[in-house]
């Protein structure tokens, strides 16, 4: 079959995040007033500042600008996650970056799929962060062994979805039409489930060993637990949260507002109790979806995160704060000593950045003279123009923040034993891809086009 006849992968990532949203949405209204408060925000922010506007216009970003950015799912054995690597592939995600969550008392560990070249990235950067439950955490053998037992007894995933990922590896791609069947298909693999598949006792026993442990063993599939739409101003949002109905987790997760914004900064309303059937017709209830928001900034180098990873340590030597104005100031104060100016952030080699042609730099390369000086010098001289790479991916200590506050905000203590990337792996089937290289390499590609079209 010839490769033009097939749907690109971004647009197939776009049918299923939309249709995800969708989903999402019916099940959980609260989402719904979620994204219309989200809405709402941005365009008061874009009324206020025609420059930011221009800008998401300018770069295209304007229309989807309020919509889902990721979603996560929790997965129970090795083959449910090696299966989801194959069907994030058909969309054009791959997993990037490996979170060891065991540290913080959650027992898994977990990745990115998303997309990781530029283009792709800006069509629809939709990403789904997707975590593994390591059983082996679970210390008491015999409950254990039934968390194995009961995982062993389901499928996830529909038979036509199986059949549609084989299709799609084998031919290369997806028609249209075998896309929108993949898409409907995999839905279900994220669809809620009133009907658990244990009896109340089992689910009392492994809720608690650990409340992630039930809601990953006790239904039939890893319903989508939170989506995650942009916010231009996650203060904004976090703090008109109740006054539309909904209640947000303590704090915003993540870096201080900056000048310079870095990282990813996320909160998220607290999940819901809903009610539950067990097996045996007994009623219930169970705790486990949310919704989240996000705004990113720039993505930090191995120095920069280095920093950023030092002063947030700083920040929890004391305490934690009650209210998150309380926590929002003190982290401020710490993070006086993270530069906040994109001159110096790039010049200390702080972040990444993409560097392209000026007006000048553009009209002396149709003049075809060639330019001489390294980058320093093409910047001073008005030719190139550095901005910031957006950081794609996320930070441990933040998703322990928001698993943690949608676990009825008990804190776990560590795990002894930690992180184990190469089982993580093995288990995905193929390695995980670093995050700092694909940054990196987006910097140099920029930095290499521009110094050829400069002939310097
Ligand atoms: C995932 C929590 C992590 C984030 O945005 O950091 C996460 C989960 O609760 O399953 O989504
Ligand atoms: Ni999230």
């Amino acid at each position: 079959m010839a490769h033009d006849s097939f749907l690109p992968a971004d647009d197939i990532r776009t049918l299923f995040s939309e249709s995800m949203s969708r989903m999402y949405q019916q099940e959980v209204p609260q989402y719904g007033t979620l994204m219309q408060l989200v809405a709402e925000v941005n365009e008061q922010v874009l009324a206020a500042e025609p420059a930011l506007q221009h800008q998401l216009r300018e770069t295209g970003e304007l229309d989807r600008l309020s919509l889902e950015r990721h979603g996560a799912i929790r997965v129970g054995r090795a083959a449910e996650l090696n299966m989801l690597r194959r069907i994030f592939a058909i969309m054009g995600m791959h997993p990037v970056s490996y979170y060891d969550l065991s540290e913080a008392g959650v027992p898994v560990h977990s990745t990115a799929f998303r997309p990781t070249d530029d283009a792709s990235l800006r069509r629809n950067p939709f990403r789904i962060f997707t975590s593994l439950l390591r059983l082996e955490l679970i210390e008491d053998d015999a409950l254990r062994a039934r968390a194995a037992e009961i995982l062993d007894g389901r499928d996830i995933f529909t038979a036509k979805a199986r059949v549609l990922v084989a299709q799609a590896e084998a031919q290369g791609g997806l028609t249209e039409e075998q896309a929108q069947h993949f898409v409907a298909e995999v839905l279900e693999t994220f669809r809620w489930h009133q009907h658990a598949t244990v009896d109340l006792a089992s689910y009392q026993a492994l809720q608690d060993a650990h409340r992630l442990i039930a809601d990953v063993v006790c239904f039939r599939g890893p319903h989508i637990n939170h989506l995650t739409p942009r916010t231009l101003d996650i203060d904004t949002v976090q703090q008109q949260m109740p006054a539309v109905g909904i209640t947000p987790k303590a704090v915003i997760e993540g870096p201080p507002r900056r000048r310079c914004p870095i990282l990813l900064r996320q909160t998220s309303f607290t999940a819901l109790e809903e009610p539950v059937r067990f097996a045996g017709e007994q009623a219930g209830t169970h705790t486990a979806r949310f919704g989240e928001i996000e705004q990113r900034g720039m993505a930090l180098t191995p120095k920069g995160r280095a920093l950023y990873d030092e002063l947030l340590n700083r920040s929890r030597q004391t305490p934690a704060e009650a209210d998150n104005e309380a926590h929002q100031r003190r982290l401020a104060e710490v993070f006086a000593d993270f530069p906040d100016d994109e001159d110096s952030l790039r010049t200390l080699k702080l972040g990444y950045f993409r560097y392209g042609l000026t007006e000048a730099g553009r009209r002396q390369a149709e003049r075809e003279e060639s330019a001489s000086g390294d980058i320093d010098t093409l910047i001073e001289a008005g030719l190139i123009k550095a901005t910031p790479i957006i950081y794609e991916d996320f930070l441990p200590v933040s998703a322990a923040g928001i698993f943690q506050s949608n676990l009825g905000g008990v804190q776990h203590q560590a795990y002894v034993q930690n992180a184990n990337q190469a089982a993580f792996e093995q288990a995905l089937g193929c390695p995980v891809q670093d995050e700092f290289a694909l940054y990196a390499a987006l910097q140099d590609d920029s930095i290499r086009q521009v110094r050829q079209v400069l002939d310097a």
